[in-house]
């Protein structure tokens, strides 16, 4: 038969929390216990005060700029509980603050870097996350070598996870990370949180697939779409996603359905380019409403509690605000320490000369070296 198929596949989709509240209990074997609900939706409570409070100083001109996680907490806190903490790696890009948290990154770290100071991103010794990526994309390629490094490694119980955005895989580096760590059957899971809007560009101006999780299929990547609201669904896929990974079954694709319910960033205003009456539709499928209403149907939560943790979400930003401001400036010279081991020549020449005319030339060269000493004297 000259003409014949030779490759056929699905994309399923997964969710066991539905936007009432209601678990299909079948589904929801094996995964989240009451207890660890609760933790996640105390995860995702605290994490959207940050938010708020991280809005707040922007406005008041204490942050630069700031991307809300607003709406997709789920996503985060589901993969983040899934993965383990000091053991695997973590590799993000700038929307999944609670995973961070959760994998031991002190929460005032986040507040430093969006204010613009370097050590917002020198995570304390044996916290396994790399420092956040603005840049879209190229962070995907770090997982897949860290992956990568402990196959080779023989390091048989761990695993990496990376999260990205829809956008991201519209990059080459997405494609280049995807197909390098599939070819060397690396143990790490790709996340990725369609949020709908890549700033102000829709999902469906930017590719033309149906679904982000069928590019996985190019890679032959085992591939699922989950409503990235749904805490079961979430972790559920990352769980099967990190046992694969460890048991030798190289990497997997998760695509995480959500909603970004807020601007792209404090520099953005999504009025301009977005629908309200998308946003509201998308404001009832709040995951930690949906957590909540869980909870409640099943006893574990009601008004009292919620308060208690409304109370203690504000105290924990608070404090973690005054950390962030209370740390000492850093001085000028400081953004040369954390990039490399051992500094080479023509950036130590420019730490040493920064505040000279000769800025990152020898200051022994002939006639800037009288120059220098003018300047210094
Ligand atoms: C390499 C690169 N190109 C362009 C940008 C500018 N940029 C910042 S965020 C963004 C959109 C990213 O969308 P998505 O990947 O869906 O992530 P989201 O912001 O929605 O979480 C772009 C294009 C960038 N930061 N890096
Ligand atoms: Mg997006």
């Amino acid at each position: 038969m000259p003409h014949h198929t030779v490759y056929e596949a699905k994309i399923e989709h997964l969710q066991i929390l539905d936007e009432d509240g209601k678990l299909d209990k079948k589904l929801a074997k094996d995964t989240l216990s009451d207890d660890q609900v609760v933790y996640l939706y105390e995860q995702m409570r605290v994490c959207r005060e940050l938010d708020e409070i991280a809005f707040k100083l922007q406005r008041s001109g204490r942050m630069g700029t700031y991307p809300q996680n607003k709406g997709q907490e789920a996503n985060a806190v589901g993969s983040a509980l899934a993965m383990v903490k000091g053991n695997d790696w973590v590799v993000p890009s700038y929307r999944e603050n609670a995973a961070l948290f959760m994998h031991g990154m002190p929460m005032h770290y986040v507040i430093q870097y969006w204010m613009g100071d370097e050590r917002g991103s020198k995570f304390p010794e044996g916290v396994n996350i790399t420092p956040l990526s603005v840049p879209i994309g190229t962070h995907m390629l770090h997982a897949t070598g860290i992956a990568w490094s402990m196959k080779a490694r023989k390091e048989a119980d761990r695993a990496v996870i990376t999260y990205f955005g829809d956008g991201a895989t519209s990059e080459g580096d997405f494609h280049n990370a995807m197909n390098f760590a599939s070819v060397m059957q690396v143990p790490c899971v790709f996340y990725c949180q369609n949020n709908s809007w890549a700033i102000s560009l829709p999902r469906e101006q930017q590719m033309n697939s149906a679904t982000v999780a069928q590019k996985a299929l190019a890679y032959d990547m085992p591939t699922i779409q989950v409503d990235g609201n749904d805490i079961f669904a979430v972790y559920k896929a990352t769980q099967d996603a990190r046992k694969r990974a460890i048991q030798g079954g190289g990497p997997s694709f998760i695509e995480g359905v959500t909603y970004r319910l807020a601007d792209h960033t404090t520099a953005d205003d999504a009025r301009r380019y977005r629908d309200q009456a998308e946003v509201d539709a998308w404001l009832e499928k709040d995951p930690l409403i949906r957590t909540r209403k869980y909870m409640e149907s099943v006893g574990v939560w009601d008004d009292k509690k919620q308060e208690e943790l409304e109370n203690r979400a504000k105290t924990i930003v608070k404090e973690v605000v005054d950390a962030a401001i209370s740390v000492s400036a850093p001085t000028s010279s400081e953004f040369f320490d954390d990039m490399y081991a051992e500094l080479p020549e023509d950036l130590r020449r420019q730490r040493d000369t920064m505040r000279t005319s000769s800025i990152g030339r020898d200051p022994s060269q002939i006639g800037l070296k009288a120059q220098h000493a003018e300047i210094k004297g």
